[in-house]
């Protein structure tokens, strides 16, 4: 089954995704997403000019060999832009690979190892009251577990909160360049227990609750927050601290009993390898674009379950859906899955380009027998949406000194 096409296509239903069409001689193709949200041109130029033309005529069923070709084989190893290329490429590899043998991907992974995953919604408001009324609405619908934000008093805007502009990041196609916004981890502070204390009281103790602190905090403030959240036993803390230095997180480890969950900027197994291997943390928060795909996410989970670590993917919108797809076969597979992260299955627009066969009920999601990923790409319907510049915002401090996002 000989590669016949390779074709990118940038749209942006909604936001941007960078989507790739693999083509078999056969007529089966597959689909990946390459998306890296600010940078989408870099990874489709990567893919169009470097790696399109060196998988022509390449055997399709050859994952393995394609993933080492373009991981090992181009010299210069990792990086976000060339896995996420690797990610796109490997997934459409996996869906053609499915579709060739009448079964979902989940099935040559090993089988289903629960009948749905748990997914955990985001409730973000910019009250502690208006948090909780969104979280409500979640817990209402059956979720069974939440991650609560909140605006922080006397900062004009915070992460994850964007009160009546959005409820996302979405495109900021009317302001070309990256949006800031403020940071003080003093102010943090003084709202972040309130939050969780409050959840408690009102929810009660049988829903997991979590909280991304989106990198914003020193080691030993992580610490401080963890042992601050102990009473409200928090499923996990997500980002506390940006682990470039995977070491920092011997620090969060030895102050709090609070999970820590990490990862969804991660290329490779090398960035968490340290992290896992002294199990300074409780979930790895890997993306298949992001860390080269189905091949290389399986690799991690097996990994990371060998020292109790368990899987909880990046969920955010700006992954496409046949990367939601690609984890819900992941997390079906996994044994040693945690949690998925949900903000939706995409927007309106989105759904006119995308199709998935995926099922949620009651914050659990079920995934269904299509063969290969069960994504499928409508190309005319997304030639109506073209792509459109777009960045993630910038942090700092309130002093001007920039921080992490
Ligand atoms: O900031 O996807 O856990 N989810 C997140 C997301 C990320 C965006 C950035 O690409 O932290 O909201
Ligand atoms: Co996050």
């Amino acid at each position: 089954m000989k590669i016949k096409e390779v074709r990118v296509i940038v749209s942006s239903p909604g936001r941007n995704f960078v989507t790739v069409k693999i083509i078999t001689d056969t007529g089966i193709y597959g689909l990946g997403d390459g998306t890296v949200n600010g940078r989408e041109m870099a990874v489709a130029a990567y893919l169009e000019e470097h790696v399109a033309p060196c998988l022509i005529g390449r055997n399709a069923h050859d994952i393995e060999d394609i993933w080492q070709y373009l991981y090992k084989g181009v010299y210069w190893r990792k990086g976000p832009i060339t896995m996420a290329a690797i990610g796109a490429v490997d997934m459409a590899l996996w869906d053609i690979k499915g579709k060739a043998a009448g079964l979902p991907v989940y099935q040559l992974l090993g089988g289903k190892s629960r009948k749905a995953f748990t997914l955990y919604g985001h409730a973000t408001g910019n009250t502690v009251e208006d948090t909780l009324e969104n979280m409500a609405f979640l817990v209402n619908q059956g979720f069974k577990a939440v991650r609560l934000q909140s605006a922080i008093p006397g900062l004009d805007g915070t992460y994850g909160v964007l009160g009546d502009k959005k409820n996302y990041f979405e495109l900021q196609s009317d302001r070309p360049l990256p949006p800031e916004l403020p940071w003080s981890t003093l102010k943090y502070f003084n709202m972040i227990e309130e939050l969780f204390a409050k959840a408690r009281e009102r929810f009660g103790n049988n829903i997991h609750l979590c909280h991304d602190v989106h990198s914003r905090l020193t080691p030993i403030e992580a610490g401080r927050l963890g042992k601050l959240l102990e009473p409200y036993n928090l499923l996990f803390l997500e980002d506390a601290v940006a682990a470039e230095n995977q070491e920092s997180y011997r620090i969060v480890r030895d102050h709090t009993t609070t999970p820590q969950a990490l990862g969804e900027i991660y290329n490779t197994i090398w960035d968490c390898k340290d992290l896992i291997q002294n199990q300074w943390i409780d979930y790895i928060r890997m993306a298949a674009t992001h860390a080269g795909g189905i091949t290389a996410m399986r690799r991690i989970a097996d990994f990371a379950s060998m020292y109790h670590v368990r899987t909880a993917p990046h969920g955010a919108p700006d992954l496409s859906p046949i990367c939601h797809a690609a984890h819900g076969h992941l997390n079906m597979w996994a044994p040693n899955f945690g949690v998925q992260e949900f903000v939706g299955f995409g927007t309106k627009q989105s759904n006119e380009v995308f199709k998935y066969d995926l099922k949620l009920q009651d914050g659990m999601v079920s995934v269904g027998d299509s063969p290969g990923l069960g994504v499928d790409f409508d190309e005319q319907a997304a030639k109506k949406y073209p792509y459109k510049r777009s960045y993630l915002p910038v942090s700092r401090l309130e002093d001007g000194t920039l921080w992490s996002w």
